[in-house]
């Protein structure tokens, strides 16, 4: 029985709006019905293309990943070739290319013309070919001339529209952009190809580009892949924009993703504004760009400059500098930190990598280091990226000398000689010398001197590694016994300097209980258990006084954390070392002394909270100390346990990851708003 007209409209109606939908959710980030109303919809088309299976076309909204697997790529010659982008790294170089291209187009140095900045992602170059507003084919670049036919897995991708909105589209259409896996995507693909023993991207590129090379689409359509489209490839109509950012508006307009950073800037000045603000930004972004791209403006300009080989005359990539290098290792050396935990650090043929030479990078732990295997004269990938601690991505296994030997585990304490023991966990291996290790004792006189513990300024590493080199000092109780005329002696130290140190000491003599058991350096005590003991007990007396059953009734503190501050209050010399610290005048307001008032202030108790973006009002110190002040907790990363995300400006991947777990995100007046209520 043919189906009824009434049911063939319905569901080109419901097709519509569906995709009207996804592009308000998908391109604007802006929807405008609820999850739960556009579910209703998928589901009333499903219901009617289960009951007319004629129905169901190939670009239906409920089809993305109903492709069989293919059994081979069909190759795809593009008909106008993709190409690449010139690249530069330096100032000098972008100028050149202007230059370059005033003296084609006859221009007078001194005029500014317009340049289309877009941040250049780091993903896999796409085609996908439209007809009357239906996708048909996807591609992927290949040489730029002919590529590999991958309809079947952009489909899969959500910010592909299968489509177009609006009616004034080409009626044939290419569209070019790059298909990307943003970073907290690939960082949980990779976590869970972990745990699973499955294959591990080495990068977000590597990621999207293998996901796009699956036969089977039902693979890809689990890969968390987006896009971005920056130009119009072939077009067969009469649809004659005069600029290149008019394309792009217009792309947007008919329901493709266009990266919202791309801004038109003037002249090469204001390129060169925009690439310092994208590196700032770089880090903050939800997805990885190895540079920016600027292209001229108007099209008739590009018209008459035209393209060599393989790329646009233009357009240039400026890149930032890499962040990953190869480089070898040159030793493999132990660490030993304020815990006595080993630290295996691989120290390397110094390397200019993510805008800083770097010789040095981290192993982690001995399960990471036998992991990844690495040795002695090994060629590695190293990869620093932002402000994170370089480290190493993976060994070039083909360029190993032969006779190279994997490292075992220490028996002996690289410092000061004491055994070594594996930790619980079986993961970290520790020292078991205490402070009579000088590694111990150094970093952790570091500790008790840092910001968020006894807050002294001036007082850096290198200074106390040669205080405790000159045996000047053992204990932080050292620290208020110190004189201006001795640390004047030590090289390099200034009258004024010096002066600066001990008015800090005197400052840091007035501090707070938790700051104080925080300065103490007590395993497993971190701020948040220091606060939870302080505020639990009021006073150190009483803290040295509790057994292990007692502490654990102390929220957030079990057995491990009892057992630890109980151990570390029986011992006689870090006793001693208390008394010497309140001796030379170290103070706190213990709780019995607190007045009603404060108790009162606890307003956040229960509360998670976490911090991104730039906060104007106050800094993000400021803001941790005033949530902790009200009872609130403050974490460093956005998990399901996260009360409130406080969004400052320029918000990135924390954002976005709230946005997804539905958690609530304050702004900087909402958190002002709600820290006033306490008053
Ligand atoms: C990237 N990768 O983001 C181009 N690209 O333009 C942007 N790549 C490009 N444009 C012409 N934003 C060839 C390649």
């Amino acid at each position: 029985m043919p189906v009824s007209a009434r049911i063939q409209k319905e569901v080109v109606s419901l097709r519509k709006e569906i995709q009207y939908h996804d592009y308000r959710y998908h391109v604007l980030d802006d929807p405008d019905i609820p999850d739960a109303e556009y579910d209703r919809l998928i589901r009333k088309l499903l219901a009617i293309e289960a009951e007319y299976s004629e129905l169901i076309t190939q670009n239906s909204p409920t089809q993305r990943v109903g492709a069989e697997p293919v059994t081979s790529f069909e190759t795809v010659t593009h008909q106008i070739p993709m190409l690449s982008l010139d690249n530069v790294f330096e100032e000098e170089g972008l100028r050149e290319f202007q230059k370059r291209i005033f003296g084609r187009l006859k221009f007078d140095p001194s005029i500014d013309i317009q340049y289309s900045a877009e941040p250049k992602l780091d993903g896999a170059a796409v085609s996908l070919l439209y007809e009357r507003g239906e996708l048909v084919q996807g591609a992927t670049r290949g040489d730029g001339t002919t590529g590999e036919n991958v309809t079947h897995n952009v489909r899969t991708i959500d910010a592909v529209p299968l489509t177009l909105q609006g009616d004034d589209f080409p009626v044939k259409l290419e569209v070019r952009g790059e298909v990307f896996m943003p970073l907290a995507g690939f960082r949980a693909f990779n976590d869970n190809a972990q745990i699973n023993g499955e294959k591990i991207f080495i990068n977000p590129r590597n990621a999207a580009a293998g996901s796009l090379r699956q036969l089977d689409p039902r693979l890809t359509a689990k890969r968390p892949l987006d896009m971005y489209v920056y130009s119009a490839g072939l077009v067969e109509d009469d649809w004659v924009p005069e600029r290149h950012s008019d394309v792009l508006n217009k792309l947007e307009e008919w329901g493709f993703k266009v990266c919202p950073e791309r801004r038109l800037v003037d002249g090469i000045d204001g390129c060169i504004d925009f690439y310092s603000e994208i590196g700032a930004r770089r880090d903050d972004l939800t997805y990885e760009i190895d540079g920016v791209v600027y292209k001229v403006d108007r099209i008739d300009y590009q018209n008459k400059l035209g393209s060599v080989s393989r790329a646009p005359r233009w357009a240039i990539a400026h890149k930032f500098p890499a962040q990953e290098e190869i480089t070898v290792v040159c030793d493999i050396e132990f660490q030993v930190g304020r815990t006595g935990a080993l630290t295996p650090v691989a120290r390397l043929k110094p390397v200019f990598v993510g805008g800083v030479t770097v010789s040095n990078a981290t192993l982690h732990n001995m399960d990471e280091l036998r992991r990844k295997d690495v040795r002695v004269g090994d060629t590695v990938i190293v990869r620093r990226a932002g402000d994170v601690i370089p480290e190493i991505v993976k060994v070039l296994f083909d360029r190993r000398p032969a006779r190279s030997e994997s490292l075992s585990m220490p028996l002996e304490c690289p410092v000061c000689g004491s055994e070594v023991a594996k930790d619980e966990s079986n993961t970290a291996i520790r020292c078991s010398g205490g402070l009579r290790c000088s590694a111990q004792r150094v970093e952790s006189l570091k500790h008790f001197v840092s910001r968020r513990a006894l807050n002294i300024d001036g007082l850096g590493a290198k200074l106390i590694e040669e205080l405790v080199a000159m045996d000047r000092i053992s204990s932080p109780a050292d620290f208020f016994g110190l004189r201006k005329e001795e640390l004047v002696t030590i090289d390099r130290m200034g009258e004024k300097s010096a002066d600066n140190i001990i008015k800090s000491i005197e400052r840091s003599k007035n501090t707070t209980l938790d700051r104080f058991i925080y300065a103490l350096g007590i395993r497993e005590v971190g701020e948040t258990t220091a606060r939870s003991l302080a505020s639990h007990y009021g006073s150190l007396s009483a803290i040295i006084d509790a057994d292990e059953p007692a502490l654990q009734e102390v929220s957030d503190i079990g057995p491990i954390v009892a057992s630890r501050v109980s151990q570390f209050f029986m011992n006689e010399y870090n006793l001693e070392v208390i008394r010497r610290i309140t001796d030379s005048g170290v103070h706190w307001q213990e709780s019995n002394q607190l007045t009603h008032d404060d108790k009162k202030h606890a307003f956040l108790s229960g509360s998670t909270f976490v911090l991104t973006g730039t906060l104007l009002s106050m800094t993000r110190d400021q803001a941790k100390d005033r949530i902790i002040a009200a009872g609130g907790k403050v974490t460093g990363s956005i998990s399901r346990n996260t009360s409130y995300l406080i969004a400052g400006d320029k918000s990135g991947s924390k954002l976005t990851k709230a946005k997804a777990l539905g958690i609530i995100i304050l702004t900087e007046p909402e958190f002002g708003q709600l820290l006033s209520k306490d008053k």
